[in-house]
């Protein structure tokens, strides 16, 4: 495909590109056994965000545009928003389900499961609280598509100020921000279709966009709490990332240090 190909599509057509890259639903394929115990729990979980973070790698490199920014800044990009994306697709999942986050199609927790993991209910709440929001929104698939892809493309704008200079960075912060307009103008394309008046679509659309900040804090009490756990050996995946990004999945890399 030509570079820039992106930025010559409709809303429409990016927000179809956005949808095709949607990754499958997941399953964790294990027995379940309740009830959980502090490290049952936690096993399933970095499971299952083990292997959702592969899923997300291919998810990002189907966003158009996204495998045109330097090597540097889709690493960065990722490592920023991770969890923030994880969460807004774990609110979607749930948002049929009130009172239940459903981790997977098979690890469905209710915010009492919470209890067995110190420090974890606190999180559940803030993510249940998110989701009603959304429910309350009646978030629509395109705009949700259009969120994620958002919070890929503006999670790490600040951590960059001088330290790459690299003129392949330069472009990419051009890129990213040409990028970035473009799935925001597909979310105003997505909600100016839902027939509000012209004053609801603004205020939707500004619900939407702050929402976003919550999310972003709630992944930071979500990495506050993993890295204050004890046999914390889930950091500095770096150089893997690097790998997955430049492409060869080795998964059995990957796996290893999370397993
Ligand atoms: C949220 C959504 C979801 O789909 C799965 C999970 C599972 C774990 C949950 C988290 C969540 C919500 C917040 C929780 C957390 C457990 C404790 C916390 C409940 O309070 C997350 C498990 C995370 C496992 C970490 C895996 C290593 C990640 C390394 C990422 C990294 O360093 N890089 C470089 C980024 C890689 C990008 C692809």
């Amino acid at each position: 495909l030509l570079e820039g190909h992106h930025s010559s599509l409709t809303p429409e057509q990016l927000i179809s590109c956005i949808m095709d890259a949607e990754p499958p639903e997941i399953y964790l394929m294990e027995d379940l056994k309740r009830p959980f115990t502090e490290a049952s729990m936690m096993m399933s979980l970095i499971k299952l965000a083990n292997k959702e973070l592969f899923l997300m790698i291919s998810w990002a490199k189907k966003i158009p545009g996204f495998v045109e920014l330097s090597l540097t800044y889709q690493m960065h990009q990722l490592e920023s928003c991770w969890l923030d994306v994880l969460m807004l697709g774990l609110m979607w999942r749930s948002v049929d389900h009130p009172g239940k986050l459903i981790f997977s199609a098979d690890l469905k927790l209710n915010r009492e499961e919470g209890n067995c993991v110190e420090g974890i209910m606190i999180i559940f709440d803030m993510l249940l609280a998110a989701t009603t929001r959304f429910r309350e929104l009646n978030l629509q698939r395109e705009e949700y598509v259009c969120l994620k892809a958002m919070i890929l493309l503006n999670s790490s704008n600040q951590k960059f100020g001088h330290t790459y200079s690299f003129k392949e960075d330069l472009e990419s912060k051009g890129k990213l921000q040409l990028l970035l307009d473009s799935v925001t103008d597909a979310l105003v394309w997505a909600i100016s279709k839902q027939g509000l008046s012209f004053q609801l679509q603004s205020t939707r659309l500004s619900h939407l966009l702050m929402l976003l900040s919550d999310i972003r804090h709630v992944s930071g009490k979500g990495i506050n709490h993993l890295s204050g756990m004890k046999n914390n050996n889930i950091v500095q995946v770096s150089d893997l990332l690097l790998e997955m990004l430049t492409n060869t999945c080795h998964r059995s890399r990957m796996s290893a240090p999370l397993d």
